[in-house]
């Protein structure tokens, strides 16, 4: 581990609604970050290889019914049994550009019904990002895009009640980006926001969510 002597990555999270094209970006920013010769990471929420995964992928696949906490805090769960591994990487210089984090694991509990508070405890103390895009859709557009696929979550009315969520914890180091714009522009904007952040974040130590 030579951690002293190299500057640490950047945690990049790209968050949104379903189909606002997120994955797609977060795969550009990843091809676009590499050839610049810079070491970068992509990495997803929920990750379904393990244990944990497996068993929150069958509820999202209708396999498994779970009470709403407590697939919520498999779904933090996920997220801890990453942390270690997430922190060596970052202060090895690797950049992670991450699809989903611990904004997804808020709203989309509390668009259940769940405390907004209650929802955030869990997360507190997993890795603050340095960055995070939200690809901001209207629900109803997002929906217009060659549909939903047959996940748990991925219907309108619930998709509604997930922006709302998302509108409430946006604070100021979000940035908004409208997902309408056209894709290469979208994919710019990332990469400039991206860019600055592997830069600023090389002096300011790794903070922590929501403490
Ligand atoms: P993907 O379609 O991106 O694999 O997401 N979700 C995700 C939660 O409810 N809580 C979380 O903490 C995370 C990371 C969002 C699968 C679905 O899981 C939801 C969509």
């Amino acid at each position: 581990n030579n951690s002293e002597h190299v500057s640490r990555g950047a945690l990049i999270v790209l968050e949104g609604l379903d189909r606002c094209g997120k994955t797609t970006q977060c795969g550009k920013l990843v091809s676009s970050l590499e050839g610049r010769g810079l070491p970068v990471e992509a990495w997803r929420f929920p990750d379904r290889n393990t244990d944990i995964g497996r068993m929150i992928s069958s509820y999202l696949t209708n396999r498994s019914q779970l009470d709403d906490q407590a697939i919520h805090l498999l779904f933090s769960a996920n997220r801890w049994e990453k942390r270690s591994l997430m922190e060596n990487k970052l202060r090895n210089g690797i950049t992670l550009v991450v699809d989903r984090y611990s904004y997804s694991g808020v709203s989309f509990s509390a668009a259940k019904g769940l405390d907004i508070e209650w929802c955030k405890a869990p997360e507190k103390g997993l890795i603050a990002p340095d960055l995070v895009v939200y690809l901001d859709i209207m629900p109803e557009e997002a929906a217009s895009r060659g549909g939903y696929g047959s996940e748990r979550y991925e219907q309108l009315e619930f998709q509604r009640n997930v922006a709302h969520c998302y509108r409430i914890l946006h604070d100021v180091a979000w940035k908004v980006i409208d997902a309408r714009l056209p894709l290469d522009s979208i994919e710019n904007q990332i990469q400039g926001l991206a860019l600055e952040s592997i830069k600023s974040c090389q002096k300011k130590p790794l903070s922590t969510l929501w403490l």
